[in-house]
Formats: structure tokens, C-alpha cells, sequence
């Protein structure tokens, strides 16, 4: 297991200097920023992406993500140019030796919560989500009324594409997933790169959109529909165990044990009802998830890629990019590294007297 953490780059608060006195993180996880979407990226932009990284001493584990074009979402007729597109950038990434590139398919929004700033109990503050409120949101005028997403899309952007989504099911979904995938992950084998999409987050339905990767079954699915070890999963804990249906340590020991997990995600949630929670810290105690399990899963299938703290609280006072600031996703990476030691050397205990 490689401990990463993701950095937004040179305009990241969470700057790489601060990131580097965490004991024990040395892999990075950042992506291009400064090119729109759609994009191909050049080989250079990236190589220098990945010399600013290792000039402080770490080494540039994965690229989450590369985005994909609603065309190719959508299975547009002009979609091959942006997958085209796609493919260049892999190639830039594999060609500079980077590992792995987390995508995802969810159409017209990526994660989605209804308050950036839910009071816990202890006063720090976490992203939550309640599906009631989410439909109480009027997304007529625009993404005004959605935390996180209010300048994402003009009210034109918005209404032409969830106008097009109308047209589109799950099964279309999975159709223009394959088309995709049957196009790029020849082009990963090729330049020694692991595909790893992200699941959807929350794993439901949002807004009548389709959305396909929630549960153990789309898993199965995803890993059928290129059978190549470059075809894979980031793993994601908080996103996948939003649904108490889906068991997240058994997940990990069985697309872990085929070699698919290609980027893992550890984030704890509390479940506050249907379709309702709230992010937490993220020790298992904090939430609903069984952490030590899902470490324990991942220890147990030797699981060897990147792997990173997700979201944190904002505590301390500190104030950032939600989600992503930098007192609370330290202290998960402590707690993660804390268990894979006490694991690893309660394993070797065990070897040694067996
Ligand atoms: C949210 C993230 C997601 C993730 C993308 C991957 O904080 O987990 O935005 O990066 O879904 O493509």
C-alpha cells in the first residue's frame, strides 16, 4: 500500500511543504488543472506536474482524475474525437511512467452533497447529504441552488443537458461505458497504465440521471466489460457505503483479490437514514463504516497501489476547499498508517510463532 494524498496542485492551500510533514505519506495524487475539459494533455505539462512533485521528495502515484466528456457519456456522434482526446492523455500520463488514471462516469455532476458544512457534535464541520433536500432543489434557473456546483453550468448548459439524459437509461449508460472503454484501455495496456474508475457518489440516482456504478454487481459488471487488468476500480469506502447495503471489506477481497483495485479511497460516513448521511471522521468509531475491516481487507489481498485518505472535516478552524483540507485528511492518514502497521506486524507475529 503506497499512503497518498491528493494535491490540488500549485494553487492548492495544501501546499506539497505542508503535505511532506505527514510521517509516512510519499505518494501524491494530483491531475492537470488549467486545461478545459476535453482537452488532450500534453506529454510536457505532465512531465512537469511530475518533476514539481518529485522535487519534494514524492512520487506521483496516480492522476484523478482525467475528466470524461458528457459526449462520451451521452454516446454523442461526436464523442470519438473526445475520446481521441482521452486517449492522448493517457498516453502522456503511462509515458511519463505515471501508474494509474481514476475517471468516472457519472453524467453532468461528479460527487454531490446538499450542505458543505453540517455541525457535527464535537463543532467541526463535514459535507453531508439528505435526498429530500436534494429534491427540493429547482435546477430550472441553473446550479445556483446546489453546494459545490453553482458555477458549473449556465441555466442553458444545464437544462440542454439533462434534457439530452432524458433520452438516456442505465443499460444506455453501459452501452456508451464499454464503447469507451473497448477505445482506451488497449491504449493504457499499451503505455503501462491501470484504468480505475470511481464509483458513483452518493450510489443512487440524483435528479432522474443515470447513474451505474453503486454496488458490488456494477463492479462485476465493470471489471466484464474490458476483461484487462488495466480495466479497474478506485474503491472508494465513503461513496460505495452510503448504501448499508453494500459490505465494503468484501468488496475490497474480491475485486482486490482479482487484482482490480487499481486506487483506493478510505473515508468513513454515518448513515442518518435513507438516503441521508454525513461524513465523519475517520476512525470507525466516528461512523458507520468498519474501517479496520476495510484495512484489514486490503492488508489481507496484499493490496499494493495507491491508496489515500478521502475527504476530511474541517476542524481547528481552518477553512478550504470542503473536503479537502489539510488537519483532518493528516489525521486519517495517521489512523490508515497506524492499522496497516499494527496489521502487517500483527501478521508477521503470527507467521513467526506458527
Ligand atoms: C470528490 C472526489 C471525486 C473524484 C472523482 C473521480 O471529492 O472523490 O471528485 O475525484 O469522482 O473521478
Amino acid at each position: 500500500m503506497k499512503l497518498s494524498f491528493r494535491w490540488y496542485g500549485a494553487n492548492d492551500p495544501v501546499s506539497l511543504d505542508k503535505i511532506r510533514q505527514i510521517p509516512v505519506v510519499k505518494g501524491i495524487v494530483s491531475a492537470i488543472y488549467d486545461l478545459p475539459p476535453g482537452e488532450p494533455w500534453p506529454f510536457d505539462k505532465v512531465q512537469a506536474l511530475k518533476k514539481e512533485v518529485e522535487e519534494k521528495g514524492f512520487s506521483l502515484v496516480a492522476i484523478e482524475s482525467i475528466p470524461v466528456a458528457e459526449e462520451i457519456k451521452l454516446g454523442s456522434p461526436s464523442r470519438d474525437r473526445y475520446i481521441d482526446a482521452f486517449c492522448e492523455s493517457v498516453r502522456s500520463v503511462g509515458e511519463n511512467g505515471i501508474p494509474v488514471v481514476c475517471y468516472n462516469f457519472m453524467p453532468v455532476f461528479d460527487w454531490m452533497r446538499t450542505n458543505l458544512s453540517f455541525r457535527l457534535e464535537d463543532g467541526s464541520y463535514a459535507l453531508s447529504y439528505d435526498h429530500d433536500e436534494l429534491a427540493k432543489i429547482d435546477l430550472s434557473s441553473g446550479a445556483q441552488g446546489l453546494p459545490g456546483w453553482s458555477a458549473a453550468y449556465s441555466a442553458g448548459e444545464l437544462r440542454y443537458l439533462l434534457d439530452a439524459y432524458r433520452e438516456i437509461s442505465e443499460e444506455d449508460l453501459w452501452v456508451n461505458l464499454k464503447y469507451f472503454l473497448e477505445r482506451v484501455v488497449p491504449v493504457a495496456e499499451e503505455v503501462g497504465v491501470k484504468m480505475a474508475i470511481h464509483p458513483d457518489d452518493p450510489p443512487w440516482p440524483i435528479f432522474g440521471l443515470p447513474r451505474v456504478i453503486k454496488d458490488e454487481a456494477a463492479l462485476e459488471r465493470l471489471v466484464k466489460l474490458v476483461d484487462s487488468p488495466s480495466n479497474g476500480i478506485a474503491l472508494c469506502s465513503g461513496s460505495l457505503g452510503a448504501d448499508p447495503k453494500n459490505d465494503i471489506p468484501a468488496m475490497v477481497r474480491r475485486f482486490g483479490g482479482l487484482g482490480r483495485i487499481h486506487f483506493a479511497h478510505v473515508r468513513n460516513v454515518k448513515i442518518l437514514g435513507e438516503r441521508r448521511f454525513c461524513e465523519t471522521a475517520h476512525p470507525s468509531c466516528a461512523g458507520s463504516l468498519d474501517i479496520y475491516g476495510i484495512i484489514k481487507a486490503y492488508h489481507d489481498v496484499s493490496f499494493n497501489g495507491p491508496l489515500r485518505p478521502d475527504h476530511g472535516r474541517m476542524i481547528w478552524g481552518e477553512e478550504g476547499k470542503p473536503g479537502y483540507g489539510l488537519c483532518d485528511r493528516a489525521l486519517g492518514a495517521m489512523y490508515i498508517a497506524g492499522l496497516w502497521e499494527a496489521i502487517s506486524k500483527s501478521h508477521t507475529s503470527k507467521c513467526k510463532s506458527t
